[in-house]
């Protein structure tokens, strides 16, 4: 059996960490995977975490099981950050998953089962694991247009007319916030636009909201998700703890589905719990612990607000210093779109030859496509990467 195998591609992004790490040079910088890092270059376990962590440690009693769906203050606790009061909650459901990834996965199975014909729309680029999932599951699959390399903006023109496509019960893949790998985003005008389309033509949007408060601010960046859910009849949403809780190898992600009322939200909940049976029963409950308990307690939560705020100001400035550096050195205003972008990434638009060069000559890691994670930066390094773009003909 095992030497039927056929060897698998690895993933781009983790690959590039792997090559980063091996590399001699000391002056080396690492722009490639989604992780935060702070103007040290550390991956702060947060202050709010640690105090989570220490209270936990104190209290808790037992490591015994929760229930299938995780402990369900988590769900309501996440649940309330990310959407507010934009949608009753006797319309929610709800499991803990393992990541955003985990919730990605959970909501492609429900789709699946529920729907099988049902096309899954995923923007051109999107982060490589939506494909790799959606691929593996044998689902299908569209894309529509979202990104105008030319103007490193969203070509809104472009995604609607091929939204146009889109059939009744077909499910519309959208980043909540902080699009990854580009940095460009839908405005809240542009999110009604959508809304109103999805509405008209019978879809489902599926919300993938990984670095909520990355952005424009923790409310900010749920405006999108908030709208769609005050208005669609259903919607599915997977979030991620990884980033703005800083709990990477924790594992707490979240899928939430919105059933067109009360009475169907049993059985959805039921399926819910199904499905984290079917794949590993009870969902991991260490990360989901801490969020639950920052988010229920107003020091706590006010502290870890503090600290995300300031990563969040750090990589605007960053986002700042590099457009006006590029400015000055390529004496043209054609990098700005760096300063309009929001979140950990953008989308440089250099030619794979050209992220090479950055690679080999400068030892500056982006990946492939030309993202690169701004929080990969400092104040020192920025001027760095700016020539090394000019130097690479960018
Ligand atoms: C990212 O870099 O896009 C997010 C981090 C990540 C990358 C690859 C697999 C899982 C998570």
């Amino acid at each position: 059996m095992l030497d039927k195998l056929s060897p698998q591609p690895a993933d781009k992004i983790l690959m590039l960490m792997q090559m980063f790490r091996e590399d001699p040079r000391e002056d080396k910088i690492d722009l490639g995977v989604g992780v935060y890092r702070n103007p040290e270059g550390v991956t702060p376990v947060m202050r709010a975490v640690k105090a989570a962590e220490q209270q936990v440690w104190e209290t808790q009693t037992t490591k015994a099981y929760t229930g299938l769906a995780g402990d369900p203050a988590y769900a309501e606790a996440l649940g309330k950050l990310i959407l507010g009061t934009s949608v009753e909650s006797e319309r929610t459901s709800a499991i803990a998953t393992p990541g955003g990834t985990g919730a990605i996965r959970q909501a492609m199975e429900l789709i699946r089962m529920a729907a099988p014909e049902a096309t899954v729309w995923v923007s051109q680029p999107t982060w490589p694991n939506h494909l790799s999932i959606i691929k593996f599951m044998k689902m299908p699959m569209a894309e529509y247009t979202y990104f105008d390399n030319a103007t490193r903006q969203v070509d809104f023109d472009g995604m609607m007319a091929d939204l146009e496509g889109v059939k009744a019960g077909d499910v519309v893949l959208l980043h909540g916030c902080c699009h990854n790998p580009t940095g460009a985003n839908l405005t809240e005008e542009q999110w009604g636009k959508v809304a109103d389309h999805l509405l008209a033509k019978g879809a489902i949007p599926l919300i993938d909201i990984a670095y909520q408060g990355f952005g424009d601010g923790l409310e900010a960046d749920a405006a999108g998700t908030r709208l769609l859910a005050s208005r669609m009849p259903q919607m599915l949403v997977a979030a991620s703890c990884s980033k703005n809780f800083g709990i990477y190898r924790e594992r707490a992600g979240l899928l939430i589905a919105i059933s067109p009322d009360a009475k169907a939200q049993p059985t959805v909940q039921g399926n819910l719990n199904y499905l984290n049976r079917q794949n590993y029963s009870f969902p991991p409950d260490h990360g989901a612990r801490l969020v639950m308990t920052i988010l229920n307690d107003d020091k706590l939560t006010a502290d870890w607000k503090a600290e995300l705020e300031d990563m969040r100001t750090g990589m605007l400035a960053l986002r700042k210093q590099l457009a006006e550096e590029l400015r000055q050195r390529s004496n043209s205003d054609r990098f700005d779109f760096l300063a309009e972008h929001r979140g950990m990434f953008s989308r440089l638009g250099a030619t794979p030859e050209q992220v090479e060069a950055l690679r080999r000559d400068h030892g500056i890691y982006m990946v492939g496509d030309s993202r690169m994670n701004i929080a990969g930066l400092n104040a020192k390094t920025v001027p760095i990467l700016a020539q090394a773009i000019v130097d690479a003909g960018v």
